[in-house]
């Protein structure tokens, strides 16, 4: 669908809210998805005068969690959902349309699996609206940008800010965040902190996420939100993350002419495996870092990085999980992740060698 009549579309559906309607807001529960999830809430109130009736953070594949969103949403009511950077397109279709009720907005910028805009539902990926690739028009700040053409949202910048570098693009932002941290006379050091504080009650206590949303939500001054109570998950997140990060050199297993890396890590905690392996990237930007995380409930997930666009994340893990039952995979070109039942954790990796040993052996019998 074409850039103009999307936007048309989205137009539509913010006109047609009022202060009848029961809305819920679904978010990632990354910064990224929470940020967006703010600008989203925020822009329902100011074009209705009520909040959303119901708040969630959702994690891709869980389907437990999924399941109580759709009961609690029929128990609140609820006619119209919003729905921010998750790809509800790359899971089964009866998710999707179990999260759309009466009508439902979609903002994300996963790369699109299917094309869901329907009489029902908004679908609005960031592919749509620019040539660029999606990864970099992080959801908060593609949201910021549609909420900006119906509503003012032009103070949720920072907000804005937190999104761009929680997904590491502060590369293709710069402009916007240096212009964001002369306005309010912040430093990066600054936004760095909500990013911190996000991923610390995301990943050290998850059931507190939506007590995190609102405390963003309802704080006069942002800097409040850094004095509040949540402050000790960030430094128990920081050790637990740190920890691992040293523990790669020795721990993890190095392939040097795949240029790639396995690290395979056992945590006690679920979400803390994107953080430890986006620092890890960070330091080898031009290798395939894949960390694998053993959890209980006989599964492996794993996320892949690769700062250089050399290898596409996205098409690898679904690639190398072709033929694994009950498998997960996709995400973006830099920054991918997926899950596999436990038993199929080595084949996996052989699939990952396999590919990239096809790939790299094809370019070096061409030089
Ligand atoms: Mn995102």
């Amino acid at each position: 669908m074409e850039k103009s009549v999307l936007l048309q579309r989205f137009t539509g559906f913010c006109k047609n809210l009022n202060s009848t309607d029961r809305i819920a807001l679904i978010y990632h529960g990354d910064a990224d998805g929470f940020s967006s999830g703010l600008i989203a809430a925020k822009a329902v109130e100011s074009i209705t005068g009520k909040k959303p009736v119901v708040v969630c953070h959702f994690e891709y594949g869980d389907r437990a969690q999924g399941r109580k969103i759709v009961s609690l949403m029929r128990k609140k009511k609820v006619n119209k959902v919003l729905i921010m950077d998750i790809g509800i397109d790359s899971a089964p279709h009866s998710m999707a349309e179990k999260f759309c009720f009466e009508q439902c907005l979609v903002i994300d910028h996963h790369q699109m699996c299917r094309d869901l805009n329907s009489e029902k539902m908004v679908f609005l990926k960031a592919e749509f609206f620019t040539d660029k690739d999606p990864s970099s028009y992080v959801t908060s700040k593609f949201a910021f940008d549609l909420f900006n053409e119906v509503t003012d949202v032009g103070g949720l910048d920072w907000l804005v800010c937190i999104g761009i570098i929680g997904d590491m693009n502060l590369r293709n932002w710069q402009e916007f965040i240096q212009k964001t941290i002369e306005k309010r006379n912040v430093s990066l050091t600054w936004l760095y902190r909500f990013v911190e504080l996000i991923a610390g009650v995301e990943v050290m206590a998850e059931d507190k996420i939506e007590q995190l949303f609102w405390q963003f939500y309802n704080a006069k001054d942002p800097s409040d939100v850094l004095e509040s109570g949540f402050k000790k998950y960030l430094e128990q997140f920081r050790e637990e993350k740190e920890e691992l990060v040293r523990a790669f050199d020795g721990k993890a297993e190095p392939f040097p002419e795949l240029e790639l890396f396995f690290y395979d890590i056992k945590a006690k905690h679920e979400n803390i495996k994107s953080y430890v392996v986006n620092e890890i990237s960070e330091m080898h930007p031009n290798s395939t870092v894949i960390l694998l995380q053993y959890l209980g409930g006989g599964r492996v997930r794993f996320s892949a990085r690769r700062q250089d666009f050399k290898v596409r994340m996205n098409d690898l893990l679904v690639e190398a999980t072709k033929g694994i039952p009950e498998a997960t995979a996709g995400g973006h070109v830099p920054a991918a992740a997926g899950s596999v039942p436990k038993q199929f954790a080595g084949q996996f990796k052989k699939n990952v060698i396999k590919i990239l040993g096809e790939k790299y052996g094809v370019q070096k019998s061409r030089e």
